[in-house]
């Protein structure tokens, strides 16, 4: 049978990076953005719907038909406060709101290392469900997405699984992301391990690749069957020869959320 998944922010980085990865013979892709998406090539099962995540009649309609929806809608930077508030808390509202009102029981969050940006690396390896201790009105905004997941499973029934995104990117940018790089190609892998497993419940998961250098657990990844097969070390001579090792005074090598966590970088409040 045909499966139908929405994906919101299809147009933004981690949204292009899966949008052919996800791609499957059995699968549509509804793909949704408030930016215009590139349209559907020869072949590509792909509806396009240009739409806010903030817009419930919209995303009622865009719930319609669907197995199972892939939240990646949302600022992906630090912002004002006021819209951390509208797009990323109330959208994910809606999101959730819609799915639920169209029967969708499945949704897959992005959730992020910012939600927890504060742990110090000091304190050991981040475990799954770390407490809390966000760097940002972003981070404080990724809490939120996790606590109203939380509340659609344990209130409405639905399956909801956080994923706390490391950095997904083509390759690790800098040394800090020899840490906290999720592949693309291992970011659909654990996508489609959230879209695969029975009744997860509500979970929360650490989105990253079995890096050498990994700070973070996989263990509750590998629970909902992700094997993970790419690792930065692939990237690290290069990327070393280019930035050399962190400051160990630097945020970067202190806190899971990097230069995030410093006083300089919260520039939008
Ligand atoms: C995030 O949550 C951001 O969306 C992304 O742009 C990266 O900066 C990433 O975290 C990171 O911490 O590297």
């Amino acid at each position: 049978m045909t499966q139908r998944i929405l994906i919101t922010g299809a147009a933004g980085g981690v949204g292009t990076l899966m949008r052919p990865r996800l791609a499957a013979d059995d699968r549509i892709l509804r793909l949704l953005d408030i930016a215009e998406l590139p349209a559907a090539a020869d072949g590509e099962q792909t509806e396009i719907i240009q739409a806010s995540i903030t817009d419930m009649d919209a995303m009622e309609k865009s719930c319609a038909g669907v197995d199972a929806v892939i939240h990646l809608g949302g600022h992906s930077l630090e912002q004002v406060w006021s819209k951390i508030l509208d797009v990323n808390i109330n959208g994910t509202y809606v999101v959730l709101e819609a799915a639920r009102r169209q029967g969708v029981k499945r949704v897959v969050l992005a959730s992020s290392n910012h939600a927890v940006g504060y742990v110090k690396k000091a304190d050991g390896e981040a475990g799954d469900y770390e407490f809390p201790r966000p760097d940002t009105n972003y981070g404080v905004s990724k809490v939120a997405v996790e606590a109203l997941g939380s509340m659609y499973v344990d209130r409405y029934g639905m399956d909801v699984i956080c994923v706390r995104i490391g950095s997904c990117f083509e390759k690790p940018k800098d040394v800090r992301m020899l840490s906290t790089w999720l592949s693309p190609a291992d970011c659909a892998r654990l996508l489609e391990a959230c879209l695969a497993t029975p009744e997860p419940g509500f979970r929360i998961v650490w989105g990253v690749s079995d890096n050498t250098r990994r700070w973070f657990s996989l263990d509750e990844a590998r629970k909902l069957g992700f094997e993970s097969q790419d690792d930065s070390e692939a990237y690290a001579e290069e990327v070393l020869a280019r930035h050399g090792e962190l400051d160990p005074d630097s945020y970067a090598a202190r806190y899971l959320g990097g230069a995030w966590c410093g006083p300089d970088f919260n520039t939008a409040v």
